[in-house]
């Protein structure tokens, strides 16, 4: 039995029962993907992520690709090229993918269900399918050579890289110093090194796609400082003709260092030096100097990705818990804790385990309620875009953006945080290589750190989803959320639930007001504005919160109603614990927001002032 235990009932009840993706599967830009083809595509991907995937996850780890920096090569293991083929022969990939490519108009909620199960068997050998988004996006943003060089990346199945970061340019992706000098002949060619490149270098594809961020030089209109002089640069490993995709000479890009990390091992994270003894040619992405904002297509996309991996991850964290609670046989039922000689029993009966299990199972099925509620707008914007004029294309483009901090920033944070728990879940085990939480654990931990850490998300959350945007988008959501607390049947046992709901959504406008007025403030007194970002990132955390605290209420109506209407014998359990862990979380958690609240209204400024010594 592998490690990965997925939870295909769950995404299913989330795509059809609650978000409706049977209405729009079928039908309009998705008219090629009914329902049937969508389920198809469900159990072939849950079979092959519970299988031969997920079967050399802890050998990928132990083995994981080695780097020789003579030949400033890396040699990925046979187990990861096999799982490659596999996955690749299997076709996922071609939906979500423009039709030019060879790929099938799908909904994003499918496809993002698809991506969760691949993430949570093997979340490094996902990062390598990355050459089919990526030649997605730049066949979108490219010119009519780079539309035939996306084709090749796709046709071949080749890899391709995000490089934004350097040593010196982090966060700050606008630091960087990375080069692009004009040649002659229009291409350019770039100098500079960069930093924590996933997947920068290895063997399991024949050629790299790396989209580069760069600074021109001597070239008018662009070049500037900061993040919006950046051009973006399509800069390939390999040379090759983009009509046949034939190979040519080695390009001047290479990896110099390959990072000894803490997880996610077989996934290769790079330093990638460009220009030297070999020139690095690349081409302008599109002919227009607009560097940062065609790189947040990627980035906005890998954003999901992160948290889709960080949720699938706690699902399958907890799932092994849940299962590894009710085998355990240790210590007797508390009520007969004094007799010694009584039966001992599995730990699920054990209160303190219980209330675990509850926390974890009311993030992992909360929070893939976020991601999959979030990426039923990406469905709409798909729709609004193709003509469908039903549906409100600013609008829905607005609440995806406010979403996706939150699926990237809380996302990572609470499975991370709730990931502990699981592996608490097995005593001294849980701490052993014998069981995958210890690598769970390893492996998720970066998911906070990359694409943009927490503290990214907060501010980001908080400046341009929320106040650029004149709160449009929050309104939009606290009206669906107020929907709920005031709606409901009557006698369906979840009023009080409701209530606590209402109390949350309350202290969440509270918050967000407090953060408002110091931002206004701050334009009289600049000084305001620290108060604004001691507060992001508890801001962010509680829109998470509430919004799982929503979306499980949302979920106990339907459950609820199932049962009522006489479920079948084998859903019965299924429902009971969607109602049980909605009243849970609105019991245990919402009220917590209370006090974040209370704790966010009480911030001053003084900590700013404290000197560096006083830490
Ligand atoms: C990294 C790699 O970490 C991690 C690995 C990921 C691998 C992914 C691969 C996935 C593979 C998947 C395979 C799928 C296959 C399918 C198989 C299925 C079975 N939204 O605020 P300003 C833009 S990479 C949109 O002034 P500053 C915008 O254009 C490293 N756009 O920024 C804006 O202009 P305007 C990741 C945004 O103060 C312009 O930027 N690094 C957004 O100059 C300037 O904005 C990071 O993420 C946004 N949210 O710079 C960097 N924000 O305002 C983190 C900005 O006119 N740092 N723009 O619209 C930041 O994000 C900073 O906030 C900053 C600040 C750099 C943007």
């Amino acid at each position: 039995m592998g490690h990965y235990k997925s939870n295909l009932r769950d995404i299913e009840f989330n795509l059809f029962e609650v978000f409706g993706a049977g209405e729009r599967l079928g039908q309009g830009p998705f008219a090629d993907v009914d329902r049937a083809t969508a389920m198809d595509f469900l159990r072939q991907t849950d079979s092959l992520a519970t299988g031969e995937l997920a079967d050399c996850f802890a050998e990928l780890d132990r083995n994981p690709p080695v780097y020789d920096p003579e030949s400033r090569t890396v040699a990925v293991p046979d187990a990861l090229k096999s799982a490659f083929a596999t996955l690749h022969g299997q076709e996922g990939w071609r939906l979500g993918i423009a039709e030019e490519l060879g790929g099938i108009t799908a909904p994003a909620s499918l496809t993002w269900s698809l991506a969760e199960l691949v993430l949570g068997a093997n979340p490094g050998l996902f990062f390598y399918m990355g050459g089919t988004g990526m030649g997605n996006i730049l066949y979108h943003l490219g010119n009519d050579e780079q539309k035939l060089m996306a084709r090749q990346m796709v046709e071949q199945n080749w890899g391709a890289t995000m490089v934004l970061t350097e040593p010196d340019a982090g966060s700050d992706v606008g630091a960087g110093t990375t080069r692009a000098y004009l040649n002659e002949d229009g291409t350019y060619r770039i100098e500079g090194v960069k930093r924590f490149i996933t997947s920068g270098e290895h063997d399991l594809q024949d050629n790299i796609m790396h989209l580069v961020l760069a600074r021109p030089v001597g070239v008018p209109d662009a070049g500037g400082p900061g993040t919006r002089g950046l051009s973006l640069f399509a800069v390939p490993k390999y040379h090759f003709d983009p009509e046949t995709g034939a190979l040519g000479d080695r390009n001047g890009v290479f990896a110099t260092n390959v990072e000894q990390k803490m997880g996610l091992k077989v996934s290769t994270t790079c330093e990638m030096s460009f220009g030297g003894e070999t020139p690095a040619i690349g081409t302008l992405v599109g002919d227009v100097h607009d560097g940062i904002a065609q790189m947040f297509q990627v980035i906005e996309w890998a954003r999901m990705t992160v948290g889709t991996k960080a949720i699938a991850t706690l699902s399958t964290g907890y799932l092994n818990a849940r299962d590894y609670a009710k085998d355990r046989i240790q210590g007797a039922d508390l009520t007969q804790m004094l007799d010694k000689e009584a039966d001992r029993v599995e730990i699920l009966a054990h209160p303190d385990v219980r209330r675990s299990l509850l926390l974890q199972k009311s993030y992992s099925e909360g929070l893939r309620a976020v991601m999959l509620y979030t990426a039923t707008w990406q469905d709409k914007i798909a729709m609004a875009r193709a003509g469908d004029t039903t549906v409100d294309l600013q609008a829905c483009e607005d609440m995806n953006d406010l979403l996706l901090p939150i699926v990237k920033g809380a996302g990572s944070e609470r499975s991370y945080e709730m990931l502990a728990h699981s592996l608490q879940t097995f005593g001294g085990s849980g701490y052993l290589q014998d069981y995958p939480i210890e690598q769970y654990l390893r492996d998720a931990k970066i998911d906070t750190l990359y694409e943009g850490t927490t503290a990214i998300q907060g501010l980001d959350l908080f400046f341009r989803k929320m106040v650029r945007n004149q709160f449009k988008a929050l309104f939009q959501l606290a009206g669906e959320i107020t929907e709920t607390v005031k709606g409901g049947t009557d006698g369906d046992g979840l009023a009080a639930e409701r209530i606590l709901l209402g109390t949350a959504l309350e202290d969440v406008q509270a918050s967000i007001g407090k953060l408002g007025e110091w931002a206004l403030a701050s334009q009289e007194t600049p000084k305001e504005l620290y108060k604004v970002g001691l507060n992001t990132t508890p801001l962010l955390l509680m829109m998470g919160d509430l919004l799982i605290g929503w979306l499980l209420v949302r979920q106990a109506e339907i459950a609820q109603a199932a049962l009522a209407d006489g479920a079948k014998e084998s859903d019965r359990d299924f429902y009971a614990g969607k109602v049980a862990v909605a009243k849970w979380f609105a019991h245990h958690r919402l009220p917590l927001l209370t006090a974040e609240k209370a704790a966010i209204t009480n911030t001053n400024a003084d900590i700013m002032a404290l000197p560096n010594g006083a830490f």
